[in-house]
């Protein structure tokens, strides 16, 4: 082999064992650059006769040929190992299922508000709105609470750092109560200089309530819905009727009774638990809590604005949370807020 044979064949050997790119420039200015093993062959030329100059020139060229051409291969093939490479890392699975792509659905305590409400209307019933932030005389006074009753303690309510116009701080409301109390004292003003009878105050209050609580049965934040009819003649009898049948409406099922324990709150008078039992199913024969309800109480018809000797009438309150619980078999209140969406899948099927 000739020298520059050797030298072209060593330049190959050198080249394709570089993977670096920078690594290879360099490499190639040992042979092509000016301080080059090429170059310096160049320049030994001027010594030469004119026609081994011609010659030895001319090997030199074809020597210096194989060795870029040596380099122009090296190169190519780096820039396709580090496009591979570049592919492998920003490699996209194109069978891996996309994300973003869960349609929203309902929560279940809003399915059961909406189906509340759907059920009340259909009877006749209007939905109060009302704010969530209340003043304490509408949500205690009005309602006949004594001022020392411990649901207005600290310990019992959330209070807001804002007073009222009766210098009385403001709250999250306790119960929804505080709606029909508004519904109520605007429906009377409404019809206070009307011809004829006042139309009957029919309205029920679904919402948020706030109270200092929190275990497997309780959420500082929870689900309300509280109905309310008063007229001159609505007795417990349409209590019973009314509540009856919105329980076989919601749980769409007949075989279910009723009972009436006698029990206190500060708004009615006289006040029942009304406790419901399926007559089949799992839960068969099991007393459940369902409610608490009563006589609306003298106080508060006169704290709307009328004769509670002329206008009379009942109440309820219910936890849309147990409601729902009931309904699905659901075993703890913590799920609701636990924003898993294995739970809260179940409840909306793709
Ligand atoms: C007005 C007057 C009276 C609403 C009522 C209850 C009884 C009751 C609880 C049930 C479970 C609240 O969610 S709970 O913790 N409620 O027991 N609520 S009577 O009485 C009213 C409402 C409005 C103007």
């Amino acid at each position: 082999m000739t020298e520059l044979q050797d030298l072209v064949h060593r330049a190959e050997t050198e080249f394709a064992a570089i993977s670096h790119p920078a690594e290879l420039e360099n490499a190639k200015a040992r042979y092509l650059g000016k301080a080059g093993a090429i170059t310096a062959l160049m320049k030994g030329l001027s010594q030469l006769s004119p026609e081994r100059k011609r010659e030895q020139g001319a090997s030199i060229n074809l020597a210096k040929q194989g060795i870029e051409a040596a380099l122009q291969q090296r190169r190519a093939a780096l820039a396709e190992l580090e496009l591979h490479a570049k592919l492998a890392a920003e490699a996209i699975d194109v069978t891996l299922p996309g994300r973003g792509q869960h349609g929203g659905g309902l929560h279940p305590v809003v399915r059961s508000w909406m189906r509340i409400e759907e059920i009340f209307s259909s009877i006749g019933f209007a939905v109060a709105e009302g704010p969530e932030i209340e003043d304490d005389w509408t949500n205690f006074t009005a309602l006949n609470s004594p001022q020392n009753h411990p649901a207005r303690s600290m310990q019992d309510t959330f209070y807001v750092d804002v007073e009222d116009e009766r210098g009385q701080p403001l709250l999250l409301r306790t119960h929804t109560s505080p709606m029909q109390v508004r519904h109520a004292r605007a429906h009377v003003q409404r019809y206070a200089a009307g011809i004829g009878a006042m139309p009957d105050i029919k309205v029920i209050a679904p919402g948020r309530t706030y109270r200092v609580d929190s275990d497997a049965t309780h959420s500082p934040m929870f689900h309300q819905f509280e109905g309310l009819w008063i007229g001159e003649r609505v007795s417990l009898a349409d209590l019973k009727g009314v509540y009856t049948s919105f329980l076989q409406t919601f749980f769409e099922r007949d075989d279910i009774t009723l009972r009436f324990r006698p029990s206190y709150f500060p708004f009615t008078e006289p006040s029942a638990e009304i406790d419901m039992m399926f007559d089949s199913g799992p839960l068969k024969g099991r007393w459940l809590e369902i409610s608490g309800a009563g006589q609306v109480h003298p106080t508060v018809v006169r704290n709307f604005g009328l004769d509670p000797e002329q206008y009379i009438g009942f109440a309820f309150g219910s936890g849309i949370e147990r409601l729902t619980m009931l309904r699905y078999g659901v075993g703890d209140l913590r799920q609701f807020y636990s924003g898993d969406l294995r739970f809260l899948e179940q409840f909306n099927p793709a």
